[in-house]
């Protein structure tokens, strides 16, 4: 079956640097570009909408925002006329947001299960021009609306990696963007999402799997390995014990390694990266060794790859390369 490609921007860079990019990609057959939300960054809408009049068919979205720091009535209204800038090229890609960015706001992360559901139970309807009055136990709208109609209503995507989070996906979702490289993580989803079919209304699109990889390439193995360890030292010193143990990776080496990050000391933290680190959480090396990766995410079910951070030591570089030697090995033969 025919994989698709998508690649992750980080609105740390200019708005113009992440639309020049993105029509990189466009122009290197990749067919989704999501672009990630922090407060820290730039705004992932003003970026989205660079993006919009950058490019002329690659699918464009938010990969993710929350609705914790942004109130899911004003998210249906931001993607909402990105959709519209774009001809409907947009997907709304949504998380329960980053803990700990949200706690340097202030923002306790309450319920997010309950959060997810209500939120895009309030997006659709807002889209389907509903005056919208709720009273969820995470969301009070006394009376919401928009006042312009909505032509192209943008899928939902959500971001899951726990077991519950991931049956909300396929129960409610078009599509879930997991965090993770490694086929273990694929298969433990391929369970829950099981679970979460069973109340999936029929007549919903089928459910795309996109493995949100880490993801760093280069013809020198070492090069594409030693950008991705920075990303890679802040998803271990970020996991929680479950997840580690997944992959054998001892809790010491990962309470180590939050250690360093929390100290700024990230030289050290990079040098506490291990082989097994690597292998469980990023896709790194040669054309070929990620093309044998993916193969194997293929093979769980997932039905896109979309390539993460760092993409390698130069990106221009690693978007060329990707399109050239690896997405043409996903394309169908016939
Ligand atoms: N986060 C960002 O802030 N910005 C990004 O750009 C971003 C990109 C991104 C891309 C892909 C991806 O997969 C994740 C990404 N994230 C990004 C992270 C994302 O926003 C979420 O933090 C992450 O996906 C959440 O992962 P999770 O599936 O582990 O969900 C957490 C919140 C969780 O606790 N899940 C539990 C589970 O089992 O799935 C649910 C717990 C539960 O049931 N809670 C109950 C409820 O009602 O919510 C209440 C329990 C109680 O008593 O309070």
């Amino acid at each position: 079956m025919v994989l698709r490609f998508g690649i992750e921007f980080v609105p740390a860079e200019k708005t113009l640097d992440v639309a020049y990019y993105s029509k990189l990609a466009e122009n290197e057959g990749f067919d989704n570009v999501w672009v990630t939300d922090h407060f820290t960054n730039r705004s992932v809408f003003v970026s989205l909408t660079q993006v919009a009049l950058y490019t002329s068919k690659i699918i464009i979205g938010t990969g993710v925002t929350n609705y914790y720091h942004i109130n899911p009535a004003v998210i249906a209204s931001s993607i909402a006329t990105i959709a519209e800038i774009s001809g409907g090229r947009t997907i709304l890609g949504l998380g329960a947001g980053d803990k700990i960015t949200l706690a340097n706001l202030g923002i306790e992360r309450k319920k997010p299960l309950t959060g997810m559901r209500e939120s895009i139970d309030i997006i659709r309807r807002l889209w389907n021009d509903e005056t919208v009055e709720y009273n969820g136990d995470v969301f009070k709208l006394p009376k919401a609306k928009l006042h312009f109609k909505v032509k192209h209503k943008p899928l939902i995507y959500m971001a899951a990696q726990g077991p519950k989070m991931s049956q909300l996906a396929a129960e409610m979702a078009d599509g879930v963007l997991i965090n993770a490289s490694h086929p273990r993580d694929y298969e433990q989803a391929k369970v829950n999402f099981k679970i979460g079919m069973e109340k999936r209304d029929p007549k919903r699109r089928k459910f795309d799997v996109c493995a949100y990889c880490s993801f760093s390439i280069h013809d020198k193995p070492e090069k594409a390995q030693n950008a991705a360890k920075i990303v890679v030292a802040f998803i271990v010193g970020g996991s929680i014990p479950p997840i580690l143990e997944r992959h054998g990776i001892p809790l010491e080496q990962a309470k180590n390694i939050e250690g360093f990050l929390k100290q700024g000391k990230f030289k050290k933290a990079i040098d506490a990266v291990t082989p097994e680190m690597l292998d469980a959480f990023c896709i790194a090396g040669t054309p070929k060794d990620c093309i044998e990766k993916i193969e194997v995410l293929q093979s769980t079910g997932c039905t896109q790859l979309v390539c993460g951070s760092p993409l390698g030591p130069n990106i221009t570089k690693a978007i060329k390369q990707i399109g050239k030697t690896v997405i043409p090995e996903f394309m169908s033969k016939w």
